[in-house]
């Protein structure tokens, strides 16, 4: 049988409608009927997952898609050996520290011997290691902007795109530490000569729409 390559995209969330809409642009026919978790183009050698974004680099990882869309945040926080085979531009935003606003701050040694509500601690874990800032991270998945008013964090360490969250939380974003765009990821072997060149034919045909869209 004829190999495919697969491709694992957000099912539902920021990243999903730009991350289709790319490889439509490549001509690229597929349903994107949002009820189904996998599907196969009809004129191209691909198969779509539709997944959560955090999993996306396990499941390259591990084999069961070859490449994927996510933000470099994600990917960067995962430290998983992949490699970004191009950066799509879209879901722009960044990681920044957010105190409360009666809070004073002068640069990130004001978070020394602070609780920081993140879900990033390996992005802002290795910033604060470079500068020698020591501070204690609570984890936390979602809503890390209520951390701080109800006890549990001094700081915030989140993604921010308009600032409007942290705005509505009463916090003032301070820093910005890392920037991030959503970008295409994939094994460094496709573990076959048919896959690597599914994906050589992929990326010419992006590259070609970013181009035009740049
Ligand atoms: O369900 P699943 O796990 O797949 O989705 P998710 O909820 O984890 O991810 P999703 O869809 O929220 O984000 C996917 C990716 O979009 C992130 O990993 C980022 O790379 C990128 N992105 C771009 C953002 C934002 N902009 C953003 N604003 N991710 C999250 N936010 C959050 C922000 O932290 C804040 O809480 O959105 C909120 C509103 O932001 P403001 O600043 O506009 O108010
Ligand atoms: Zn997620």
């Amino acid at each position: 049988m004829a190999q495919v390559l697969r491709i694992a995209i957000q099912k539902s969330g920021r990243l999903s409608e730009k991350s289709l809409e790319i490889i439509k642009k490549c001509g690229i026919k597929f349903g994107s009927d949002e009820r189904v978790l996998k599907e196969q183009a009809s004129n191209f050698p691909l198969e779509f997952l539709y997944v959560r974004d955090d999993d996306i680099p396990a499941y390259i990882r591990d084999g069961v898609a070859d490449i994927g869309i996510v933000g470099r945040n994600e990917y960067d926080e995962q430290a998983i050996d992949l490699q970004v085979l191009t950066d799509l531009g879209f879901a722009k935003c960044r990681l920044s520290i957010a105190v409360p606003q009666d809070m004073h701050y002068t640069g990130l040694i004001s978070l020394e011997g602070k609780r920081i509500a993140t879900s990033y601690p390996n992005i802002l874990g290795g910033i604060l290691k470079e500068q020698g800032v020591k501070a204690s991270f609570v984890q936390v998945s979602g809503s890390v902007e209520v951390t701080p008013a109800v006890g549990i964090a001094d700081a915030i360490c989140d993604l921010v795109s308009t600032g409007a969250t942290l705005a509505m939380n009463g916090l003032k974003e301070v820093q910005a530490i890392y920037t991030s765009t959503a970008v295409m990821i994939g094994r460094k072997q496709m573990g076959s000569s048919e896959k690597e060149a599914i994906l050589q034919r992929l990326m010419l045909r992006i590259d070609a729409v970013m181009r035009a869209a740049s």
